[in-house]
């Protein structure tokens, strides 16, 4: 990964959230920055304690050398939220999960840093914020909001498989609660519109050798052709983003309002919508 040309123009000093000058540096490609450090810290020990807490929970799954099977489940929900559990049954779930949060913050905050250098808008750290707000809603708030990290999502490949599933068949059927509904329709729209969006784009810009590159008007008549309407190059943008972003907001909120606010099961929320008076 060598510099590329135009990348040394745009390493300037500055910008910097926090450290002034003291992390303002590159390592090759990689910006560092006081949260490039905090996040490596993060990342490091919370995979280093992955390891150990993989070997010290369930020594036959990684000897036997099947990755599948590691689980490092959050505590027994007996131990609630300030009871300190032994290290193999949960502890070390609680640290991996604030070396998590950790590691995705400093992320982000990189990426504003990152973004005030260059002089560009928010828009990538403020979407990644949606993603660690859907991850925190499954890991900590939820939890919270229940009383115990023993409701927290648990850490492994089946395993985490197997807690969904559990956590959607225990209001009966999840397809009926109106938060899942949303999320599963914004991330089915998103890739609607990506896949327009990428056909549109490369089937005016990757024209055939000898023919010419077609513009902006080309991708508007055609869909105003199709539909009678074009949302425009700048629209499409700004749509895509809402729908991204819609999918792990209602992502984190079905999260959240189940088995919290809502405890029966989910077709009997509809209830409301068969009281009404004109049926
Ligand atoms: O850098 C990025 O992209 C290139 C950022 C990112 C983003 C961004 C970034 O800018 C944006 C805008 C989004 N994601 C948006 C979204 C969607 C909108 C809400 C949503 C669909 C989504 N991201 C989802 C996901 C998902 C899933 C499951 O749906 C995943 C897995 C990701 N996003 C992943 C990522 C990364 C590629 C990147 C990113 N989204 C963030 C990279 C990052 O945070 O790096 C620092 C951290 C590490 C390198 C590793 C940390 C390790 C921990 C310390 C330990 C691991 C703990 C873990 C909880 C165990 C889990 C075990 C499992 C088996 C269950
Ligand atoms: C040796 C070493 C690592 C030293 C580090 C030293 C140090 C202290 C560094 C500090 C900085 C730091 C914290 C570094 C961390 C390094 C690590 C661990 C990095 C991991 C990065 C990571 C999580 C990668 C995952 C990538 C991945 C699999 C993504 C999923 C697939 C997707 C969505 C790919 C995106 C494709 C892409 C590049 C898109 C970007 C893009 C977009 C969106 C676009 O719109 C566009 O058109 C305008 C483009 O073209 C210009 C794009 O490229």
């Amino acid at each position: 990964m060598a510099m590329l040309s135009f990348e040394k123009k745009y390493r300037v000093r500055g910008g910097t959230l926090v450290g002034g000058n003291a992390f303002d540096f590159w390592v090759g490609p990689f910006y560092v920055g006081f949260f490039g450090i905090t996040a490596m810290l993060c990342i490091i020990t919370g995979i280093f304690l992955i390891v150990v807490g993989a070997v010290y929970t369930w020594p036959e799954a990684p000897a036997a050398g099947n990755i599948f099977l590691v689980n490092i489940a959050p505590p027994d929900i007996s131990y609630g939220l300030l009871q300190v559990p032994p290290f193999g049954e949960g502890l070390v779930w609680q640290l991996i999960t604030i070396c998590a949060l950790g590691a995705f913050i400093s992320w982000a905050l990189r990426e504003v840093e990152i973004c005030r250098k260059l002089g560009i808008g928010y828009h990538i750290p403020i979407a990644f914020s949606f993603a660690i707000f859907a991850y925190s809603a499954a890991v900590f708030i939820r939890p919270v909001i229940l009383g115990s990290w023993g409701h927290g999502l648990t850490y492994g490949i089946i395993s985490h498989l197997d807690w969904t599933n559990n956590i959607g068949y225990q209001q009966l059927n999840y397809h009926y609660h109106p938060g899942h509904m949303l999320a599963i329709s914004f991330f089915y729209a998103s890739a609607f519109a990506l896949s327009l969006h990428g056909g549109v784009i490369l089937s005016h810009t990757n024209p055939k050798k000898g023919e010419t590159v077609k513009t902006a008007e080309h991708e508007n008549t055609y869909f105003r052709d199709v539909l009678g309407y074009s949302i425009g190059a700048l629209g499409i943008h700004r749509l895509g983003l809402f729908l991204a972003l819609s999918a792990g907001f209602w992502c984190g909120i079905l999260n959240l309002t189940t088995a919290t606010f809502w405890t029966r099961p989910w077709p009997e929320w509809w209830t409301w919508w068969l009281k009404f008076p004109w049926w």
